[in-house]
């Protein structure tokens, strides 16, 4: 059971997402083209928003960071980003570079017969979504599917074949859309 802090903490950080990854136009912010905002325009925006009573501070943001299993946001001279994610308008820049070898996808089996004839696609965000273990490929596919079909991915082929890669964070590599020469069921 989640308590009262764990349950506040997830709801301020799914707004976080929201502005930073799909709506900043919505909070009154323009992100950079990196993706980032002045933190401090942010922690404004985000409570004028979402009235948080204590009010969203700095401190609050670091702690919900440091306490997720995932790594979804970056502070750096005094500006917010989210890693990935993305949906807004526009491609956010994100570094290039080269992927390890072997990537992986978790997906819903229902969406199988597309992925086997389109591609992997970036469907409603801005880039493919890949996993750089199989652990975490089974946690983002349950989100759509109990049981997930899991894509192993020839990241180094698709790369050489000239493929774009980018860095998200350590676990999570973002891609153009992948034809689906490049990948195969586990199982
Ligand atoms: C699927 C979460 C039909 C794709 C996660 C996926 C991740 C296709 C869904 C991050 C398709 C899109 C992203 C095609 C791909 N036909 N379906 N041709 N190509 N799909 O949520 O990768 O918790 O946009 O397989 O952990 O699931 O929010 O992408 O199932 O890291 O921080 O279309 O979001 O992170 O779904 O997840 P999504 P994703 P957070």
């Amino acid at each position: 059971m989640k308590s009262n802090d764990q349950r506040s903490n997830v709801f301020i950080s799914k707004k976080m997402s929201y502005c930073l990854r799909h709506n900043p136009g919505k909070y009154g912010l323009t992100l950079d083209e990196y993706g980032f905002v002045s933190l401090s325009e942010f922690l404004k925006a985000m409570n004028r928003m979402h009235h948080f009573r204590p009010k969203l501070t700095e401190m609050k943001i670091r702690e919900i960071m440091n306490a997720s299993d995932k790594k979804r946001f970056e502070i750096k001279d005094n500006k917010i980003c989210a890693l990935y994610g993305h949906s807004i308008p526009g491609i956010i820049k994100r570094k290039q570079a080269a992927p390890p070898a072997i990537l992986y996808h978790g997906t819903a089996r229902r969406f199988l017969p597309n992925i086997r004839k389109e591609g992997l696609l970036p469907m409603g965000r801005q880039y493919v979504h890949l996993s750089v273990d199989l652990a975490m490929a089974e946690s983002v596919g349950k989100r759509r599917d109990a049981h997930p079909a899991i894509l192993i991915i020839n990241a180094k082929q698709a790369y050489q074949d000239g493929i774009n890669f980018y860095v998200g964070n350590d676990e999570v590599w973002l891609c153009d859309h992948l034809p689906s020469q490049y990948f195969h069921l586990i199982g």
